[in-house]
């Protein structure tokens, strides 16, 4: 029989997941009743006419979230309060009743083409915990208005890429208990938008597991199928409308891929990170914070950490009470974009030249992870320690490499060092777990050097890298 790390090795993620881990980095947009309230969870009971605001500007959001060099929005259509962001034929507490766009007003519509416009995915949240709503609570009769606002939501939008489905209910002990009919809810996802993913609460995104933006040091994205069962979700995500929530991660299982972590384990399934993580300290906008605002420092740490360590990065930018995003956030982001562009100017590995100690065979050989379309290096089936060693042709400086592992044919590296060539010895500069869809390696000093060696320590059973690159961080611009 073989061992869980080889069953694990021959995962690979769908079509769906695939085309979600190219976005990397997208943002949430938590906007709703609970903006001109003041709160974060709304009882469900403040009167639609609350809802109003003033100078609502969906383009003005994306343009802001475009500049971050995010590709992509999830909005809050409906968060715990139940009111709609757009006019639901199936409850009178949607945007239809308030005096945005006296009545006529649809939010979701208004994103929607704005995130087209802009070349935004746009995706939709749609909390199943639901406040308002007289039938949550009662069985079938909950399951079918579900069920039938996102069959609006999934129909009358476009292209969606994904639905984030949340697994937080504060229901409490004498509080109503809504059985989902989970499947029957992916059941309509399927058949209406076949390529959104389905996230957190859904088989085909993993929660990180805390608000903080902290990830693991090796974050698999092959893990143990039970991490996707809804109750196990749900036992993690937050209960009460605790401010600490978002700041605590210790109740994070530390290690949830290695051999060790998934011994025994026969169902595995391709289950890729998320980090879901606000801007600012609540998800909806409050006044009070514009002072705490996250720094670019914070920001660039976390995107380090999630994008470049195999998660994606779902930042949370709350629009305010004017309907736009407020010049401190707008500000941020825009700085934010341009820090990327800094930190990852023009790859100098362009006119490099890569060689492998083996290579498993013609097609895939070195020279692959250079090359920007599909093709991969994967080293022979046998060699326990493949090493790449990138030439750049004469001394070069650089201060951060990103790797991609081939994820099409699954995740096999568990381990890998880099080393520069210093005369005719080489000095290790960094030590590392996992690569999967993408890890950046940023030094904290620049290294120049005419080679660098990329030796895979462990890995399951094969190696491969569909591309590699090197950066200096441009101090001028
Ligand atoms: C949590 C919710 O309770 C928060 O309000 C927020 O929507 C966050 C993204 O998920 O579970």
């Amino acid at each position: 029989m073989s061992d869980s790390y080889e069953i694990a090795a021959k995962i690979v993620p769908s079509e769906r997941q695939l085309k979600w881990q190219q976005l990397e980095f997208y943002a949430f947009c938590h906007f709703g009743m609970t903006t001109f309230i003041g709160q974060e969870w709304g009882d469900g009971k403040t009167p639609p006419e609350v809802f109003n605001p003033t100078d609502f500007d969906a383009e003005q959001w994306a343009k802001a979230i475009k500049s971050a060099g995010m590709r992509g929005l999830i909005l809050t259509c409906k968060h715990h309060d139940g009111f709609c962001l757009w006019p639901s034929a199936y409850t009178e507490y949607s945007v239809k009743n308030s005096p945005f766009r006296g009545g006529k007003g649809d939010v979701v519509k208004e994103v929607s083409d704005a995130c087209r416009k802009y070349g935004l995915k746009f995706g939709v949240y749609l909390s199943p915990w639901d406040r308002h709503e007289p039938t949550y609570g009662q069985g079938e009769p909950y399951n079918t208005y579900y069920k039938n606002q996102l069959r609006e939501l999934l129909t009358n939008y476009g292209e969606i890429f994904c639905v984030w489905l949340d697994g937080a209910c504060g229901e409490g002990k004498n509080g109503r208990v809504q059985k989902y009919d989970w499947q029957g809810y992916y059941a309509v996802m399927r058949e209406l938008q076949p390529d959104a993913v389905i996230s957190i609460s859904g088989p085909d995104v993993r929660w990180i597991g805390n608000e903080a933006g902290v990830c693991r040091k090796a974050e698999w994205s092959v893990v143990p199928s039970w991490l996707a069962i809804n109750e196990y979700v749900a036992e993690k995500s937050q209960k009460s409308d605790d401010k600490k929530f978002a700041k605590k991660h210790n109740s994070m299982v530390l290690d949830l891929g290695s051999r060790k972590a998934i011994k025994g384990e026969t169902d595995l399934i391709w289950y890729p990170a998320e980090v879901d993580v606000s801007i600012r300290p609540g998800w909806f906008y409050h006044e009070k914070e514009d002072r705490k605002v996250k720094s670019l420092d914070k920001l660039f740490q976390i995107y380090l950490n999630s994008v470049g360590g195999n998660a994606s990065l779902l930042l949370n930018i709350p629009p305010d009470k004017t309907g736009k995003i407020h010049q401190i956030d707008t500000l941020t982001l825009d700085s934010f974009g341009r820090m990327l562009d800094r930190e990852f100017p023009t790859d100098l590995l362009q006119g490099a030249h890569a060689s492998a100690t083996s290579e498993i065979d013609n097609e895939h050989g070195a020279g692959n992870v250079l090359e920007a379309d599909e093709s991969f290096w994967q080293s022979a089936q046998d060699e326990e320690t493949p090493e790449l060693i990138l030439d750049f042709g004469r001394e070069t400086a650089f201060d951060s490499l990103i790797l991609q592992e081939n994820i099409r044919t699954g995740q096999q590296i568990e381990a890998f060092d880099i080393a520069i060539q210093r005369g005719n010895r080489w000095k290790r500069i960094g030590k590392y777990t996992i690569i999967g869809h993408k890890r950046i390696c940023r030094f904290k000093k620049t290294y120049r050097t005419r080679k660098i060696r990329i030796r895979i320590r462990s890995h399951r059973g094969k190696a491969t890298l569909l591309r590699v690159f090197a950066y200096k961080r441009n101090e001028l611009v």
